[in-house]
């Protein structure tokens, strides 16, 4: 699907075709975002929101074209909720730090989830602290559900904030945000969506999941590294403290007293990534122009094909086989260690990631210290996985 748009795919390592399925780590770019980005350093650049020159407007115009783009693609409400960050990680950073601002105290309770990537849990380590917060976990089941039993009886009064992951970057496991976000919502909490594995794979509407914070970052879904997104709901956006201080967040500024700007500019100190924002932009039209059921039902075939195909191999064994899976394949055979897999894979021309995948606790809770993981994305092909198994049945065959 698709594979063409993709220049790197052309590409050979070892002197093989390149198969490349370590897309939950970062996606490969199509044409039109390396182009959207040479445009703008060829045609556009300078710098945005400060000139009244011709480039400054038109560099202003993409940038908020972009967040247009955004807010449409998430169907929020307004262009005011939509905050670019640097990715996944500094969206929770800043959540993490300006909510424990405005609205923790010693003894309230955030909860997280044990399949958490550590950008959601060490942002709460931190905050815990420094405010005396307490941290509950929501444990799951050995196929990678969430215990909803477990996550009803954790949520209580002083439960002020939610977090996880809409789905998990190692099991693939869709976790019932909605339905979690109501009963966080019913218990007086806030609900945090950290959608960096979901975006890129399936429509996400935040007045639908009725969430309070959703992230996500550029470089997952096709676009450019060091852009990212922070949804925030407008009311509760007003009531949280800037993370940076700096240009373009500031209304007025005395040596007295600052001032400062209105939604989103309050949480975008210094010059933003208005390139990155702008290719960003051009990614989701790619995206869409995909079409998202169409991803999520070519890549559902490639990972039950991929799934079955692997089976065959003696000692397999997966983590996370949770109903409606992602296309991300987690993965042990016997006791090779994961890291040889990987190397051995490399030389064979096939890209998968090794190792804890950023989820330490979850390695502890399915008792390894790492895992081997393939990914698919739109434009990994059935062929593909079989040079992949193939590669992997030679590679097991060596121990
Ligand atoms: N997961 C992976 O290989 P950044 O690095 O800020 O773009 O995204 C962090 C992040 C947060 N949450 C989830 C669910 C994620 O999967 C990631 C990034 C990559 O699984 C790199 S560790």
């Amino acid at each position: 699907m698709n594979r063409q748009d993709f220049p790197i795919l052309q590409r050979e390592v070892y002197h093989r075709p390149l198969v490349y399925l370590d897309n939950a780590a970062t996606t490969q770019k199509p044409q039109c975002v390396i182009d959207a980005i040479s445009e703008m350093y060829c045609h556009v650049n300078a710098n945005v929101h400060r000139g009244i020159h011709f480039l400054s407007q038109r560099a202003t115009d993409l940038h908020e074209a972009a967040r247009e783009k955004v807010r449409n693609f998430i169907h929020a409400h307004s262009t005011a909720e939509v905050v670019f960050t640097r990715g996944t990680t500094e969206s929770l950073n800043l959540i993490a730090a300006s909510f424990a601002q405005a609205f923790l105290h010693a003894g309230d309770e955030v909860i997280l989830t044990v399949m958490e990537h550590h950008s959601n849990i060490v942002p709460w380590q931190f905050v815990r602290e420094r405010y005396g917060i307490v941290i509950r976990v929501v444990p799951m089941d050995n196929a990678g559900n969430l215990d909803l039993d477990a996550y009803r009886q954790l949520l209580n009064e002083r439960t002020k904030l939610v977090c996880c992951c809409q789905v998990s970057n190692v099991l693939g496991t869709v976790n019932p945000v909605k339905e979690m976000a109501r009963l966080a919502h019913e218990a007086g909490a806030r609900f945090l969506v950290d959608a960096a594995q979901s975006v890129p794979h399936f429509k996400v509407d935040v007045q639908d999941l009725d969430c309070d914070f959703l992230v996500f970052s550029g470089h997952k879904i096709y676009g450019p590294t060091g852009i990212g997104v922070l949804y925030g709901k407008e009311a509760l956006l007003e009531q949280m403290p800037p993370y940076q201080g700096g240009g373009e967040m500031i209304s007025r500024v005395t040596f007295e007293h600052t001032t400062f700007e209105r939604l989103p500019y309050k949480f975008e100190a210094g010059t933003p990534d208005y390139v990155g924002s702008h290719a960003l932009g051009v990614a989701l039209d790619y995206v869409q122009s995909v079409g998202l059921n169409q991803i999520a039902a070519h890549e559902a075939a490639l990972t039950r094909y991929a799934m079955e195909r692997m089976r065959e191999i003696e000692g397999m064994h997966f983590f996370g086989e949770a109903e409606g899976k992602t296309s991300v394949v987690a993965f042990n055979v016997g006791n090779i260690h994961p890291m040889d897999l990987g190397t051995l894979l490399d030389r064979l021309g096939v890209a998968i990631r090794t190792g804890h995948h950023c989820a330490q606790p979850l390695m502890a809770r399915c008792g390894v210290e790492g895992m081997a993981r393939a990914s698919f994305a739109l434009y990994n092909t059935q062929e593909e996985i079989d040079t992949f198994v193939a590669a992997l049945q030679r590679v097991v065959k060596m121990f």
